[in-house]
C-alpha cells in the first residue's frame, strides 16, 4: 500500500467576516436526506430546528443568514431503492426530491437553498475538493475489505456488529446500533488518512468547547477521539458495483464515496471552490445523533486535509420514537408530516414539535399528547387570553387601552405592593417575569434549547391568564372613570404581555403569531426581536400602541383539536369556556 507523505496545510484561518458582533453571517445546515423514501417527522424535526433557530437570528437582525437544506442522491441505497421501485435513479431522485421539497415548504421552513447531490454545480464542487485532498496527500489507493452498511452507507468494525439470522434463518451479522444486515465487502479503494487527525481533531475541540452542543455529544465525540481507534477510511467504490455516483477525477474505475459526497454539500451551496471564502466557516451544522461521527470526525477531519476550517457548530438532537417504538415501515408507524400538519395545523405541528423535542434525550410521539398540549396552550391559554382580552364586551372601543401609573405604580420592591395602586404582588411578579422573557428565550435558542424557551413562554403565558383572571375586569363598572382607569390597565398589561409571546413565538409558530401580532395592530416593522421592550408605560416611558386601533381579524387564534380519527369539528364553531368570547 502506497502512502504518499501527508501535507497537512498551515492551521486553518477564519474568515473575515465570521467575527462576533453585528453584521456576522451565518450558514445554518439541515442534513440532506436520502432521497429513497418519503419525509418522516424525524426529518421535519431536524429542519423545523435549523428554521427555527434561522428564524430567530433574523428576527435579532444579526447579520445575513442561509438556510441550507437538500437531498442526498447517490450510493448503492438509492440504486438500490430505486431498482426495487422498478425505476432508475434520477428518476426516483427527481421525485422524493420533490417530496422532501414540498414538505419543507408546507411546514414553512424558510430554506434559501436547496442542494441535491445530482446538480452539476455540486460535482464540480466535490470534484474540486477531492483534487485537493489528492494534491495535498491526504488520499492513498489500497486493498480495503470489512463489513459494509448499505442502509447507514458505511463500514463498520466488528465492534459495533453483532450475530443474528437472517430471514431464511441463515446466520448473519448486523449493525448494533440500527440492526441492518452488512455485507463483506472486499476492493481496491481510495483511502483517506483520517488516522492523521486525531490530534488536530482534539486540539479542534478543546480549543472550542461550544463546537458540538448539547454538551453530552460533544464529550463523546472526544471520548471517540481519545479512546477509539481511528482508522483511515474508505472513500471511494468501484464503479461497477456503484455506477450511480460521481466518478474520481481522473480515475473512471471509482465512485467517490457517498458521504464525502454529500458532506461536501455544505461548501457547494456557498460557492465552493470560488465564491465560499464570504460564508465559510461561519456553519452551523443541525443532525440527527446518528450522523455526529460523519459530521464531527470525518467532515472536520477532510476540511483540515483540504486547507478548510471545521464548521463554527454542530448541534444534535435525538431521536422521536412513536409509542416507544423506533419509527419503521415494516412497523407501520411512521408518522407521515402532510398528515400531521392537516390534522394539527402546520403551526400547531411545529410547536409540539419544538415544545416537546428535546436535544439531549430520545422523544417519545403520541397523537394524544399533540392534542392534549396544543389544546391547553395554543387554544385555550393563548388564544383564550387574546380572544377574552380584546372582546367587544370588555374593550368596545376596539382600541389598545391605556395604562394607568396611578392604578400600576412603579415599584421598587414588590413587597410594597399593598401601596396606593390596585396592583398586587402577583402582578408585579408578572412584570418581571415578562420583562426578563426576551432574554431568556434569546439565551435558550443561543443554547440551542428552543424547547425550554418555549416552555418559559407558555408558564408566562399561564401567569397572564391568572393576572387576568385574577382581576375579572369583565366585573368592573365601566361608568366609574376610576374603575374604567383600572380596566383599561389590566387590558393594557395583557395586551403588552401578548404582544411580547407574539413576537418570540414568531420563529415557531410564524403564521399564528402574525395573526395575533396583526389583532395587536403591531406592524411588521415593530416585529423585531433586538427592540423588543415590555410595558414601557410601567417605567413611564410612551408606549407607541396605546390608543391605536386594533387590527380587524377577530377569528380564533388557533382552533381546538378533535383526536385524529374522530369528526373534525368546524373551528369557527367552538367556543369553550376560555377560548370563546366574553359575552
Ligand atoms: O442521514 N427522529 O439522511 P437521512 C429524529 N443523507 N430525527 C431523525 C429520525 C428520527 N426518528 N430519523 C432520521 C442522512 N432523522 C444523510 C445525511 S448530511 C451531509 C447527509 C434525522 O435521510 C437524522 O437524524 O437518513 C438525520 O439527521 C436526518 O434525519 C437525515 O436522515
Amino acid at each position: 500500500m502506497l502512502r504518499p507523505p501527508l501535507r497537512l496545510p498551515c492551521p486553518p484561518r477564519r474568515a473575515a467576516s465570521t467575527g462576533p458582533g453585528p453584521g456576522r453571517r451565518l450558514l445554518l445546515s439541515t442534513p440532506i436526506f436520502y432521497a429513497n423514501g418519503p419525509p418522516h417527522i424525524g426529518h421535519l424535526y431536524s429542519a423545523l430546528l435549523a428554521d427555527a433557530l434561522h428564524r430567530h437570528r433574523g428576527l435579532r437582525g444579526a447579520g445575513p443568514g442561509r438556510l441550507s437544506t437538500g437531498t442526498d442522491e447517490h450510493g448503492l441505497k438509492i440504486q438500490q431503492a430505486a431498482a426495487a421501485a422498478g425505476t432508475s435513479p434520477p428518476e426516483l431522485c427527481e421525485r422524493v426530491s420533490g417530496l422532501f421539497r414540498q414538505a419543507l415548504t408546507r411546514a414553512a421552513v424558510s430554506f434559501t437553498d436547496f442542494v441535491r447531490t445530482s446538480e452539476p454545480r455540486h460535482r464540480r464542487a466535490v470534484c474540486h475538493f477531492w483534487g485537493v485532498l489528492r494534491d495535498g496527500g491526504a488520499l492513498y489507493k489500497g486493498r480495503y475489505e470489512g463489513w459494509y452498511c448499505t442502509p447507514e452507507e458505511c463500514f463498520l468494525p466488528e465492534s459495533q456488529l453483532a450475530e443474528r439470522r437472517d430471514a431464511q434463518g441463515r446466520p448473519c451479522k448486523v449493525s448494533l446500533e440500527t440492526g441492518h444486515q452488512v455485507h463483506w465487502t472486499k476492493e481496491e479503494n481510495y483511502m483517506f488518512r483520517l488516522s492523521a487527525f486525531r490530534g488536530p481533531l482534539r486540539d479542534w475541540l478543546r480549543d472550542n468547547p461550544q463546537a458540538i452542543a448539547p454538551e453530552p455529544f460533544y464529550r463523546r465525540v472526544l471520548r471517540w477521539l481519545e479512546e477509539e481507534d481511528l482508522p483511515d477510511l474508505s472513500v471511494s467504490r468501484e464503479r461497477s458495483r456503484l455506477p450511480w455516483g460521481i466518478p474520481v477525477p481522473n480515475d473512471p474505475t471509482q465512485t467517490i464515496y457517498v458521504w464525502v459526497d454529500a458532506l461536501v454539500n455544505y461548501l457547494s451551496v456557498v460557492g465552493y471552490p470560488e465564491g465560499h471564502g464570504q460564508w465559510w466557516p461561519a456553519a452551523c451544522h443541525v443532525v440527527g445523533k446518528d450522523i455526529l461521527k460523519f459530521h464531527a470526525v470525518y467532515w472536520p477531519a477532510l476540511l483540515m486535509a483540504a486547507g478548510l476550517a471545521p464548521p463554527e457548530r454542530i448541534l444534535v438532537h435525538s431521536h422521536w420514537t412513536v409509542r416507544g417504538q423506533k419509527m419503521s415501515k415494516s412497523l407501520g408507524n411512521v408518522v407521515d408530516p402532510a398528515a400531521s400538519m392537516e390534522h394539527y395545523t402546520v403551526d400547531g405541528f411545529r410547536y409540539f414539535l419544538l415544545r416537546q423535542g428535546v436535544p439531549e434525550r430520545d422523544c417519545d410521539y403520541y397523537e394524544e399528547k399533540v392534542v392534549k398540549l396544543l389544546n391547553a396552550e395554543l387554544a385555550d391559554a393563548l388564544g383564550g387570553l387574546l380572544n377574552r382580552s380584546t372582546a367587544p364586551s370588555i374593550n368596545p372601543s376596539n382600541t389598545y387601552p391605556s395604562f394607568s401609573q396611578a392604578c400600576f405604580p412603579k415599584l421598587l420592591d414588590h413587597r410594597e405592593a399593598n401601596g396606593p395602586g390596585r396592583a398586587c404582588a402577583e402582578d408585579y411578579e408578572l412584570v418581571a417575569s415578562v420583562a426578563s422573557l426576551p432574554l431568556e428565550v434569546a439565551a435558550y435558542f443561543e443554547g440551542f434549547q428552543i424547547y425550554k424557551a418555549l416552555e418559559r413562554v407558555a408558564l408566562c403565558v399561564r401567569q397572564s391568564n391568572g393576572f387576568f383572571q385574577r382581576h375579572k375586569p369583565w366585573k368592573l363598572d365601566r361608568a366609574d372613570p376610576g374603575e374604567q382607569r383600572w380596566l383599561d390597565t389590566i387590558l393594557h398589561v395583557t395586551l403588552e404581555c401578548l404582544r411580547v409571546y407574539g413576537t418570540l413565538l414568531q420563529p415557531v409558530t410564524p403564521h399564528a403569531a402574525h395573526r395575533l401580532l396583526s389583532r395587536l395592530a403591531v406592524g411588521p416593522e415593530e416585529r423585531g426581536l433586538s427592540a423588543l421592550t415590555f410595558l414601557p408605560r410601567y417605567h413611564g416611558d410612551p408606549c407607541p400602541f396605546e390608543g391605536r386601533q386594533l387590527g380587524p381579524d377577530t377569528g380564533l387564534l388557533f382552533p381546538r383539536l378533535e383526536m385524529p380519527g374522530r369528526p373534525r369539528v368546524d373551528p369557527r364553531e367552538l367556543r369553550s369556556p376560555t377560548n370563546g368570547r366574553c359575552k
